[in-house]
């Protein structure tokens, strides 16, 4: 069987880590795409040097041509800008808008059968656009967010509990902003519900709304402190098991930005919630039962989505 080939659009600081981590895992051959020119055909060649030291097998190039792009069954797309501090994801909206549009059109030209990840923001319009500047079908393209967003949360809550963050199993819904909705109703510490261990461990309900409010501001915490852009390690390690999901269809239920029509009260928008990835890409959409508070944080922040949506149609005339 030939091997996979992943497309990583974007170079960058995610776009190297995302080479990386598919290339020690063997997940196929990689392309790396930049505008920049050199700058991927340098990181290839950098990339390709670990292969002997760490014993892998995987073809790794660097362009800055699409047509290199052809046949990819896998794309992940990071280009565009990344936030400095003092910025909000939506700052980022008009350049990336156009980057999409560009990136859009080279998968569409290129790989049109290929499961594409977005990773730029941001990322609940990002998807969308990139959706409708590829016209690919919904299930092939998905925004990664969910599982970041979710793994920022059982980090801080197995540091609070002191237990082990492989026994956390947090979960968070929503648009990727400041209005996201840490789910704790359905997270649980190894199936006992977040609440119980609180009470356990003598946490109090405020901690746990501190750590709610921590994991919703845990991206621009990350910027503050780099200065120079935005988080890319568990960026990447995200986007990468959503990847191998596909591949292997694994059949994985993963929080990501799936194209919602008709479920969680959302008609036609990509936003944050549990998907089944597999073969067939985003193979379903997982309805859970919300409380009231849950629904109406939820709606806050679909209606922050379908607002950025407004504003990606007034900015570029084709996506009316
Ligand atoms: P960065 O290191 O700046 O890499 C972006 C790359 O995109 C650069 O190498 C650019 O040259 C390249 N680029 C710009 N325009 C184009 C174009 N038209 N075609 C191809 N390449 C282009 O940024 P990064 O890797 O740190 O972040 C990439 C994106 O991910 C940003 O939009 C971030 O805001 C976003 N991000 C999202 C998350 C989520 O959880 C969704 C987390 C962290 C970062």
């Amino acid at each position: 069987m030939a091997r996979k080939k992943i497309a990583l659009i974007g170079a960058g600081m995610i776009g190297g880590t995302l080479a990386h981590l598919a290339a020690k895992k063997e997940m196929g051959d990689i392309v790396l795409f930049d505008i920049a020119e050199g700058m991927p055909q340098g990181k290839a060649l950098d990339l390709s040097q670990c292969g002997p030291v760490e014993g892998f097998d995987a073809r790794i190039t660097g362009t800055n041509d699409y047509a290199d792009i052809a046949g990819a069954d896998v794309v992940i797309v990071t280009a565009g800008v990344p936030r400095k501090p003092g910025m909000s994801r939506d700052d980022l909206l008009g350049i990336n808008l156009k980057v999409m549009k560009s990136v859009g059109e080279g998968i569409k030209n290129n790989c049109p059968d290929a499961f594409v990840i977005c990773i730029t923001n941001p990322l609940d319009a990002m998807v969308w656009a990139l959706r409708e500047f590829s016209g690919l079908p919904h299930n092939k393209v998905v925004g990664m967010a969910g599982v970041l967003d979710s793994a920022r949360f059982a980090t801080f809550l197995a540091w609070e509990f002191d237990v082990s963050v492989k026994d956390v199993n947090a979960f968070v819904l929503g648009g990727h902003g400041d209005t996201m909705v840490p789910v704790t109703s359905y997270t649980t510490i190894n199936g006992i519900p977040v609440k119980d261990f609180a009470q356990i461990k003598g946490v109090s309900e405020d901690r746990i709304d501190e750590i709610v409010k921590r994991t919703r501001g845990g991206g621009g915490e990350i910027v503050g402190l780099l200065k120079t852009g935005s988080a890319f390690y568990a960026p990447a390690t995200s986007a990468i098991s959503m990847a191998e999901a596909y591949l292997g269809d694994q059949k994985r239920v993963i929080p990501c930005a799936a194209y919602v029509e008709g479920k969680y009260g959302v008609d036609g928008l990509y936003v944050g919630v549990p998907a089944v990835i597999g073969a067939d890409g985003i193979e379903d959409v997982v309805e859970i039962d919300l409380s009231d508070e849950e629904k109406s944080n939820l709606k806050v922040s679909t209606d922050a989505v379908e607002e950025l949506l407004v504003a990606c149609k007034g900015l570029d005339e084709s996506l009316k």
